[in-house]
C-alpha cells in the first residue's frame, strides 16, 4: 500500500461531484476547504469529463491534496491516475478488473473497490484491494444505483464477511457510502459495528453532505466531530459504568440509586421531549415531572431543530401514527442524532399492522435508538420471532421460554439497550443482562403504564455524557415499578382510578434509599 505516498486514512472520505459545487466556488476550492474541515482522503470522480480536462483538473487537485498530506484517488480512470501520479484509484464492479488495475499500478498504489454484496467484497479483498467501499447504505439522488439500499444492518453483514476473508494487503479496511450525512453518521457507525467484537468501519464516504454544502469546511468539521464521537465516545466503545466487569449487584444498585438521586435533585432537571400517543400524553408529562424531569410534548417537525440543543432525552412512542406525527418523529430523531441526545423508542403494538411495522422499521433503519422498550409481543414482532404473539397493545401468552436470551440477542442486533417489560422486566445492553422483579398487577389495569415506563427510562438516561443507557434504564424500570408497589399498598387505592393518581404520587415520593433497598435485581448474563 502506498508506501511512499500519504497515509491511507479513511475516516472522512470525500467523493467529488463538480455538478454540486456552489456557484461561488471552484471544485478545487471546495476540495481545499473540505480538507481544512477534516476530510482525510479524496476521490476525484468525473463521470463525463474529457480525458485532457480530467488530467488537468487532477493536477490541480493533487497540488491541494499533496500540500495537506491527504491521498488523492481517481475514480475509474487508471490512465488519468498514471498520468498525474495520483495515490491510487477507486474502481466499481463495471470498471477495469481489479487484477488488471493492480498489475498496471503496482503494489504501492491504493486501490479501492465498490462492493454491494459479500461476494463482491470477498473477491475484492482476495484480489488485493486496499479497502472496500460498501454500498449502498441509504437511498441517494447522487448516483443511480442498481441495487436497493441495504441500510446499516445490511452494510454490517458485508463488513462482518469482509473481516473473515484473508487479505493480501492486510489489514483490509472499509467505508460505507450512500445518503450519509452529519445526522446519521453516528448511527451508521454504531450500528455497523460487528456483533461479535464491536469492530467499527474505518470511516464514512460522502458526496453531497460536503460537495453540496454552502460551507464545505464547516460541513466537513461537523462530519468529523460526529465520526470522532462514534469512534471515541459512543457508549458502545466507552460504557460509563462497566457493568460487564461489575460482579457486585450492590454496585449496580448503587449506580442506579445515584442516577435517581441526581435526577430528583433540584440541580438537575432533564428536559425530556416526548412525541407520544394521544391516550397517554398527560400521564407521561406528569410522570416525567414526578420523577424529577421536565416534560416537553412538542410534536411538529418545524420546531424540532430549535428545541434540540436544550433537550436531554427523546421519547418516541409510536402509539399515534398520523402522517404529521411521523414527520415530527423523524425530525426529532434526526436532531437528536445530531446532538447525540439519547433516544428511547417505544414500539407500541409493533406487530399489529403492516403500516406500523414499516414505520418502526424505517425509524430504526434511519435513526436507530439508544433504548428500545416493549412488551414481549412488541419485542417478538420487532425481532421477527413467532414465539409470542400480540393483540393490539397487549402481549398475549406467557412469553418467551428464554426471555433473557431474546433481549440480549436483539440488543446485539440493534446495538442498543433492549428492555422487555412484563411481570418480570428484562434489560440488556448486549453485554450484560438483568431482570428486575418489581411491580404490581394494578399496572396492567390502567392505560399508559408501559408508556410511563418509557418516560421513566428517558428521564434517567438524560445525558449520554454522564449516564450509561443501561444504568439509566435499570433506574427507570426500578423507579416505575417501586412506585406501583407503593401505590398498590395504600389504603386509599380501591382500583384503577385511584391507583392511577396514587401511582404518580408515589413516583414523586420515592427516595433513592428506597430504590436502592427495594429494587429486586438479578443478573442473568
Ligand atoms: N457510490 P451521497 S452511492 C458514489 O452505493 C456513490 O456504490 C455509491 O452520494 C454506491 O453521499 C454514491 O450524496 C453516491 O449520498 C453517494
Ligand atoms: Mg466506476
Amino acid at each position: 500500500m502506498a508506501a511512499s505516498g500519504p497515509k491511507l486514512d479513511l475516516t472522512l472520505y470525500l467523493v467529488t461531484d463538480s455538478g454540486m459545487v456552489s456557484e461561488s466556488k471552484t471544485l478545487v476550492q471546495t476540495i481545499d476547504e473540505a480538507i481544512q474541515g477534516g476530510v482525510t482522503i479524496v476521490q476525484l470522480r468525473e463521470k463525463t469529463a474529457e480525458t485532457g480536462d480530467f488530467i488537468s483538473l487532477a493536477h490541480k487537485v493533487l497540488q491541494v491534496t499533496r500540500r495537506a498530506g491527504v491521498p488523492l484517488l481517481i475514480n475509474d480512470r487508471i490512465d488519468v491516475a498514471l498520468a498525474v501520479d495520483a495515490d491510487g484509484v477507486h474502481i466499481g464492479q463495471d470498471d477495469m478488473p481489479l487484477a488488471d488495475a493492480r498489475r498496471i499500478l503496482g503494489p504501492d498504489k491504493i486501490i479501492g473497490v465498490t462492493v454491494q454484496s459479500s461476494e463482491e467484497a470477498e473477491a475484492a479483498v482476495r484480489g488485493g484491494a486496499n479497502y472496500v467501499g460498501i454500498g449502498t447504505c441509504y437511498a441517494t439522488p447522487t448516483k443511480q444505483v442498481k441495487v436497493e439500499p441495504q441500510g446499516p444492518s445490511g452494510i454490517r453483514g458485508v463488513w462482518e464477511h469482509v473481516l473473515k476473508v484473508p487479505s493480501p494487503t492486510h489489514p483490509i479496511r472499509a467505508v460505507t457510502i450512500g445518503g450519509i450525512n452529519a445526522y446519521n453518521a453516528v448511527h451508521v457507525l454504531d450500528s455497523t459495528r460487528t456483533q461479535g467484537n464491536n469492530i467499527a468501519l474505518d470511516g464514512l464516504a460522502v458526496v453531497s453532505a460536503i460537495m453540496a454544502a454552502e460551507d464545505p469546511r464547516s460541513a466537513a468539521q461537523k462530519m468529523r466531530a460526529q465520526i470522532r464521537f462514534a469512534m471515541e465516545s459512543s457508549w458502545l466503545v466507552r460504557p460509563r459504568v462497566n457493568l460487564a466487569s461489575t460482579q457486585e449487584l450492590q454496585a449496580v444498585r448503587r449506580a442506579a440509586a445515584d442516577v435517581f438521586a441526581q435526577t430528583k435533585s433540584e440541580s438537575l432537571t432533564p428536559l425530556v421531549q416526548h412525541i407520544t400517543n394521544i391516550v397517554v400524553v398527560n400521564d407521561c408529562a406528569n410522570a416525567c415531572l414526578a420523577m424529577g424531569g421536565s416534560p416537553i410534548m412538542a410534536t411538529e417537525a418545524e420546531e424540532q431543530r430549535d428545541l434540540a440543543p436544550a433537550i436531554s432525552s427523546l421519547v418516541i412512542n409510536v402509539g399515534t401514527l398520523g402522517k404529521q406525527q411521523v414527520a415530527g418523529m423523524r425530525a426529532a430523531m434526526q436532531q437528536a442524532r445530531l446532538h447525540n441526545t439519547p433516544i428511547v423508542l417505544d414500539p407500541v403494538a409493533a406487530g399489529a399492522t403492516k403500516y406500523r411495522a414499516q414505520v418502526i422499521a424505517e425509524l430504526l433503519r434511519d435513526f436507530g435508538a439508544h433504548v428500545i422498550k416493549g412488551n414481549a409481543g412488541e419485542i417478538a414482532a420487532l425481532a421477527g420471532l413467532t414465539e409470542v404473539r400480540s393483540r393490539g397493545v397487549d402481549s398475549v401468552g406467557s412469553g418467551f421460554s428464554d426471555p433473557a436470551a431474546v433481549v440480549a440477542e436483539y440488543s446485539r442486533r440493534q446495538r442498543c439497550v433492549v428492555v422487555m417489560t412484563g411481570a418480570i422486566d428484562y434489560l440488556s445492553d448486549g453485554r450484560s443482562t438483568f431482570a428486575i422483579r418489581n411491580g404490581h398487577p394494578l399496572q396492567a389495569t390502567i392505560t399508559g403504564s408501559g408508556c410511563m415506563a418509557g418516560t421513566a427510562l428517558a428521564t434517567f438516561i438524560h445525558s449520554m455524557a454522564h449516564v450509561d443507557p443501561l444504568i439509566g434504564a435499570l433506574t427507570g424500570i426500578a423507579a416505575i415499578n417501586l412506585a406501583a408497589e407503593h401505590a398498590a399498598r395504600r389504603n386509599d387505592v380501591k382500583g384503577p382510578g385511584t391507583f392511577r393518581a396514587a401511582f404518580i404520587d408515589e413516583m414523586y415520593n420515592l427516595s433513592s434509599e428506597q430504590l436502592y433497598d427495594e429494587m429486586v435485581l438479578e443478573r442473568l448474563a
